[in-house]
């Protein structure tokens, strides 16, 4: 008599469904940097102009514009909002057009936060 040798994988069998292959199942999200847009002081873009830009292109309320128009005055700069890359730059580019179509010296910049 002789023996037959059985042909068998080297892999323990897995249930059904199951590769062993051991998958991520928490979502990678990586948050985006956020940019701080500034606006600066000058001695010649009316105080009026920039309470108008921060209710038009930043949402903000008559009340609340005023206030960060005045921060602005007083102390040189301030930060207006924190955004995405996108949008930051969109803002600072919609403040800056309209600034020199009326052409006042207003200056918004954006930084890293
Ligand atoms: N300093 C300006 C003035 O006295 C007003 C002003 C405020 C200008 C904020 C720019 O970002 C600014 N008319």
């Amino acid at each position: 008599m002789t023996l037959t040798p059985h042909i068998m994988s080297d892999k323990p069998d897995l249930p059904e469904g199951e590769s062993g292959t051991i998958t991520e199942t928490r979502p990678k999200t990586k948050r985006p940097r956020l940019y701080k847009v500034l606006l600066l002081n000058d001695d010649y873009t009316p105080m009026e102009f920039v309470v108008h830009i921060l209710e038009r292109f930043f949402g903000l309320s008559h009340a609340q514009s005023f206030e960060i128009m005045l921060t602005v005055h007083k102390k040189g700069l301030a930060v207006v909002g924190v955004f995405s890359f996108e949008v930051a730059e969109t803002k600072v580019t919609q403040v800056m057009d309209l600034a020199q179509r009326e052409q006042h010296p207003l200056q918004c910049t954006m930084e890293k936060e």
